[in-house]
Order: structure tokens, then C-alpha cells, then sequence
């Protein structure tokens, strides 16, 4: 890894956004690609992350800022990877269902999900299963990521994966679910294709469906 990566990666690791910012814009003055930033700087950086997170040394807070720091940095990328016609690893379509406004765990989800390389959208709390469906028409996502933090919520998770049948594209995608009342064995009940219990783990899962 460049002295400009390793800056890029410690920034992230740090969750200072503007030293993200600056010496991204260095490493893209300096004449590196948007694709080998991503791929060598901001994505093994979240990894990192990830990996902190599971070991105990992070936590939610230090998690997030890292995650803001990260996307801070990915906006300056963004418009070169469209340049460079970089393809993400797949696209993920996300929500917390029906009833359900908690977003913090979804947010955090979302935001280690691009940090590993997918394009995600974002469809907000409290999202109807209809409009699960009209976006995975709309954006030919490869998966669908679904949160709940309410046991009276956690329900409708099998009505989007209903849903999805009805519409004829449950094969279409992979389904993933989570959230503090959701388990693996809630998982297998509603025939969604995989549980992960934190961030981190919902990233790798991802990624497991793409490889
Ligand atoms: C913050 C909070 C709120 C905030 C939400 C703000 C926001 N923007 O999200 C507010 C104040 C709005 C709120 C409201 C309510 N809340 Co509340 N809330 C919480 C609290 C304290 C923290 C949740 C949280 O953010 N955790 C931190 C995040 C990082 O963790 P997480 O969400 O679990 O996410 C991680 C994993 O679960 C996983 N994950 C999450 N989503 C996904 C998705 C996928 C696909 C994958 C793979 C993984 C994954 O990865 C995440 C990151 O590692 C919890 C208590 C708790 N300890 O959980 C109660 C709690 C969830 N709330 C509760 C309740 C009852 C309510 C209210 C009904 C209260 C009321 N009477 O009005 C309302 C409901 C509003 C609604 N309709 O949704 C109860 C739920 C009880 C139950 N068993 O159903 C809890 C458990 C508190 C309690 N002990 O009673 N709440």
C-alpha cells in the first residue's frame, strides 16, 4: 500500500472525515485511480473495521464515525468510478419495514455494505412491502436487506418476502434480514436466505452472495 493509502486507511480508521477528504483528493491529484483508492484504501479500511468490531476493540460509536468518514471520502469518488465505469458488486436494496422507524442499525448496515463495494438503496424506515418490490423492479438489485427492531414489526418481513413471491422475483434476489429481535432460526421460518446479527457480518454475507 502507497503512503497515501496508508493516510487514507488511518483516516478511516480514526473517523476523521476531513483527513479522509484531503488525502483522497491527494492520492486523485497524485494520479491514482478511483477504482485502486477503493479498492486498496477504502474498502480493506472497512474490513479493518469490521474486523475491530468483532474483536471488541470498537463499538457502535466508533463504528459509525469510521462509516462517515468512509462515505465522506466515497462521494469524492463517486462521479471518477462512474467516469471509470467501475461496476459495484452488486446492488442492495434496503429498508426497515413496515411500522418500524428505528434506522440506526440500518444506516450502520448500509453504510459497511458500501464500504465493501455494493451500490445501495436506501429506501428509509417504515417501507411497505410494495415498495420493496417496486424497487427491486426498478433497480434490478441483486438483494434485498431487510431491518426490525420491534417484535411487532419483525412479522412483516415474511409479507415483503410474500410480496416478492406474488410479484414473481423472489429468485431474483437474495433476502438477508436483521435487527435485535431477529435470529437465524426467525430467518429459516420465513424463508429469507440469511441472517447476520451485526454489521460487519451483514457486509460478509453480502459479499458471499456476489462471490
Ligand atoms: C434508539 C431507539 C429508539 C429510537 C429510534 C431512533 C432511530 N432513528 O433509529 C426511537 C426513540 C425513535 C424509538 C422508538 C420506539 N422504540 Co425503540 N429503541 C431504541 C434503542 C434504545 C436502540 C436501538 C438501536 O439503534 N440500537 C443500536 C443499533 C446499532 O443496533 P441494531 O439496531 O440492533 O442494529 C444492529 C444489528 O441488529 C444488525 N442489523 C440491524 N438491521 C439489520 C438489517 C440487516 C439486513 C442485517 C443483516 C443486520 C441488521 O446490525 C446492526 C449494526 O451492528 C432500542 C433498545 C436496544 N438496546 O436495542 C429500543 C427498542 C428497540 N425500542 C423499543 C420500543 C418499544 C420502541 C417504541 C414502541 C417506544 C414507544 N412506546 O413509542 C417506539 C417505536 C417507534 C416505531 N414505530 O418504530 C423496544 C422494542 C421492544 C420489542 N421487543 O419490540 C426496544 C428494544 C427498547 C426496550 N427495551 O423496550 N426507539
Amino acid at each position: 500500500m502507497t503512503d497515501k493509502l496508508l493516510v487514507v486507511r488511518q483516516s478511516i480508521l480514526d473517523g476523521d472525515l476531513d483527513e479522509c477528504r484531503s488525502s483522497i483528493q491527494q492520492a486523485i491529484d497524485g494520479g491514482m485511480s478511483a477504482d485502486s483508492i477503493l479498492k486498496q484504501g477504502l474498502i480493506p479500511a472497512m474490513t479493518e473495521v469490521g474486523r475491530l468490531f468483532e474483536e471488541g476493540e470498537y463499538f457502535v460509536p466508533e463504528m459509525l464515525i469510521a462509516a462517515r468518514a468512509m462515505q465522506g471520502g466515497l462521494e469524492l469518488l463517486k462521479p471518477l468510478l462512474v467516469e471509470e465505469d467501475v461496476q459495484p458488486l452488486g446492488k442492495v436494496v434496503i429498508g426497515t419495514v413496515k411500522g418500524d422507524l428505528h434506522d440506526i442499525g440500518k444506516n450502520l448496515v448500509s453504510m459497511m455494505m458500501e464500504g465493501a463495494g455494493f451500490e445501495i438503496v436506501d429506501l428509509g424506515t417504515d417501507v411497505s412491502p410494495e415498495a420493496f418490490v417496486e424497487a427491486v423492479r426498478t433497480n434490478d438489485a441483486n438483494i434485498v436487506a431487510m431491518s426490525a427492531l420491534l417484535t411487532t414489526t419483525m412479522t412483516n418481513m415474511q409479507n415483503v418476502i410474500q410480496a416478492l413471491k406474488t410479484a414473481g422475483i423472489r429468485e431474483k434476489v437474495k433476502i438477508m434480514i436483521g435487527g435485535a429481535p431477529v435470529t437465524e432460526a426467525f430467518a429459516k421460518t420465513i424463508e429469507a436466505d440469511g441472517y447476520a446479527a451485526d454489521a460487519s457480518q451483514a457486509a460478509k454475507l453480502a459479499q458471499s452472495y456476489v462471490a
